[in-house]
């Protein structure tokens, strides 16, 4: 059980936290997963919240959490700024989404993950909940090979060049959004092929660091910001490259992102300004999709799918689990 591990303050993120945290996601997809289908998004948010929240809790970190489900006012839990942990270890920035698509759970559809990120204090960017822009490729292409500033033609093009292959091989994963009008036909003007999702756009920029499995070589355009900051941790642990910038188009949004720390409101983020520790970050599925399986319940065990990604050493897990004790979830 975690309230036995202890951890000292001032060590870096314990491995021995990565499974931890597992758990955590582990139940906020289960919860979230008995709501699958029933129309209700705010219910279905609302218990993976709870449930998330009650198992970090147990957590042996000090930790406070940056990217959550609001401000203070308007979230009573997993706000930005709220404490999680039992206080006893490590000080520890959170970032939580924890039902990441919550249409895509109400109506059963593939893609709902429960997420979150766990980072040395002060090192992910605590990002209001406006939209970004947002680009992102995979490992192994040279720095710089795209560029948020750059043209879709432009990009697709040196990316092309980059992967030896000719232009109209490239798929790029994009919010199925009016917004994305302009974007989407500027993409297929080139020849490459555009995958529209409907939410869940943590996943579609995990999507890119494995082209030959999902097909995504590069994902383009305007998402949530929280959802940035949980893919940029991500793409830290496997590698790739990801630029952004919010979107702070009126006074209030540029006044609350002042409050959060954000001086410049046309900064351009790297990656590692999105989330530059060492980090953490889980992902269990709640509906089945090409990043992991979905919660399964059996008469007597139910099975979760979980991928975890760890900075420190690049390593990326995949955790099975049969859940034998049902009754803890009947808190949830
Ligand atoms: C995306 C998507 C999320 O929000 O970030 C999107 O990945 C952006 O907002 O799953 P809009 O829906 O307003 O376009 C979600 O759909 C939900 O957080």
């Amino acid at each position: 059980m975690s309230q036995g591990i202890t951890v000292q303050p001032g060590q870096i993120i314990e491995r021995i936290l990565t499974l931890e945290l597992v758990r955590v996601t582990e139940r906020a997809a289960v919860a979230s997963a008995r709501l699958r289908g029933r129309g209700n998004e705010k219910a279905a948010d609302q218990a993976a919240v709870d449930a998330m929240r009650r198992e970090l809790n147990k957590l042996p970190i000090d930790g406070t959490v940056v990217i959550g489900e609001g401000e203070r006012d308007e979230a009573p839990m997993l706000f930005i700024g709220e404490r999680v942990g039992n206080k006893q270890g490590p000080k520890v920035d959170i970032a939580v989404d924890p039902l990441e698509g919550t249409t895509l759970c109400a109506k059963d559809m593939p893609g709902s993950i429960a997420v979150m990120a766990m980072a040395e204090a002060g090192t992910l960017l605590a990002a209001p909940d406006v939209y970004m822009h947002k680009i992102a490729v995979g490992p192994g292409y040279s720095a710089g090979v795209v560029d948020l500033d750059a043209s879709p033609e432009e990009n697709l093009h040196s990316l092309a060049k980059a992967k030896g292959v000719k232009v109209n091989e490239l798929t790029a994963l994009v919010l199925d959004r009016p917004r994305h009008a302009d974007l989407i036909a500027a993409i297929r003007k080139t020849g490459a092929g555009v995958r529209l999702i409907s939410d869940g756009d943590v996943a579609g920029v995990i999507f890119t660091t494995k082209p030959e499995e999902t097909g995504i070589d590069i994902y383009l355009g305007i998402g949530a910001a929280p959802e940035g900051v949980l893919a940029a941790g991500a793409l830290r642990c496997i590698g790739g490259q990801m630029q952004a910038r919010l979107i702070l188009d009126t006074e209030e949004k540029r006044s609350r992102a002042l409050q959060m720390g954000v001086t410049d409101p046309s900064k351009k983020y790297d990656m590692t300004d999105l989330a530059r520790g060492d980090v953490i970050v889980a992902a269990t599925g709640v509906t089945d999709s090409a990043l992991t399986r979905g919660v399964h319940f059996g008469k007597e065990v139910i099975t979760t799918e979980t991928v975890v990604y760890r900075s420190a050493t690049g390593t990326v897990r995949r955790i099975y689990g049969e859940h034998r004790e049902l009754a803890k979830f009947h808190l949830d």
